[in-house]
């Protein structure tokens, strides 16, 4: 794995459908991201905050909120994870919303292609992300980000990283899924994305779920994962912006990031969706933040 990790700050609340995402970055850092990645033998730059048009909050044109911004936002990112990537750093976006994601993975696909990589995208999420302006309830682009990665989105989005689509949705695997709206639940069928939702993990567990999801990947391949906080439960993560009960646990939480630590093969992250306008003293962050520990290889014992 990749030593060398560039933390890149996206404090907006762009494309979500409450405020304070915005505030993000922050908390992850007052959560001690920094020190805890070097704690585990890591050299870690923090490159700071990009910055970005401000939130008009405005109704929704064309089946899209704030457009423009969100488009403004996502090129911005884009260009610094791509410019991270080139550096041969691994890049962790500390978000923001994650319509976000647009950026972010486009930018690595891009690199992907540069490099012949194959890429696997992991998305930790209780949502599907997977609307168009057509099937979305609310405009939020936050809902929008693996359909405009997929080419199904405004042209402004869908070309950000330079190739359309910019992955393919056999690429993607979803995990913790748990609330899909009607029409995106027809169109992930018909794209055929492999989706291990609650249900799954109720009756196969978190290990078969995360076997199944991490397989068929060799030496070659670039493992990214796009980690919502509503993923988890709310009962150890309140502070997300649309919390959906019946999330995995903490302990099955861990042992998600410990299996995909084990592969190896993440080359780049993305935290997207704290909102700390609506936590604890801090509390989600500080378990989004131990998660993240475990990503990069904390385990309670010494393995073989
Ligand atoms: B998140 C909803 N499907 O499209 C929509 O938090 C929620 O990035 C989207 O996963 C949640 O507005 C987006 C109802
Ligand atoms: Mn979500
Ligand atoms: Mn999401
Ligand atoms: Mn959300």
């Amino acid at each position: 794995m990749n030593r060398h990790i560039s933390l890149i700050g996206a404090p907006t609340d762009i494309g979500a459908g409450s405020r304070g995402a915005s505030m993000g970055p922050e908390a992850l850092r007052v959560a001690g991201i920094h020190h805890v990645l070097q704690s585990h033998g890591l050299e870690v730059r923090d490159t700071g905050n990009l910055s970005g048009p401000n939130n008009p909050w405005q109704p929704p044109v064309n089946g899209y909120r704030h457009l423009p911004e969100v488009t403004a936002w996502n090129r911005s990112l884009h260009d610094a994870v791509y410019a991270e990537l080139q550096d041969g750093r691994m890049p962790i976006v500390l978000g923001g919303d994650h319509c976000l994601g647009i950026g972010s993975i486009s930018a690595v696909a891009r690199h992907c292609r540069d490099t012949g990589k194959k890429l696997r995208v992991l998305w930790l999420d209780a949502h599907a992300d997977f609307n168009t302006n057509t099937l979305t309830p609310s405009g939020n682009i936050h809902g929008m980000p693996v359909a405009c990665l997929c080419g199904f989105g405004p042209q402004e989005l869908i070309e950000i990283g330079g190739h359309v689509p910019a992955i393919s949705p056999k690429w993607v695997r979803q995990i913790g899924i748990r609330s899909v709206d009607e029409g995106e639940k027809r169109f992930v069928h018909e794209q055929n994305i492999e989706v291990f939702d609650m249900r799954y993990i109720d009756e196969m567990g978190m290990r078969s779920a995360m076997e199944l999801a991490l397989a068929l990947m060799d030496s070659n391949t670039h493992l990214h994962v796009s980690f919502d906080v509503d993923f988890l439960d709310p009962d150890i993560a309140p502070g997300v912006g649309t919390t959906v009960r019946g999330g995995p646990t903490y302990r099955e939480a861990q042992l998600c990031m410990e299996m995909i630590a084990d592969t190896g093969r993440m080359g780049s992250l993305d935290v997207f969706e704290l909102n700390p306008a609506l936590d604890e003293r801090n509390r989600t962050a500080e378990v989004a933040v131990d998660l993240i520990e475990s990503l990069f290889g904390k385990s309670t014992l010494m393995r073989k």
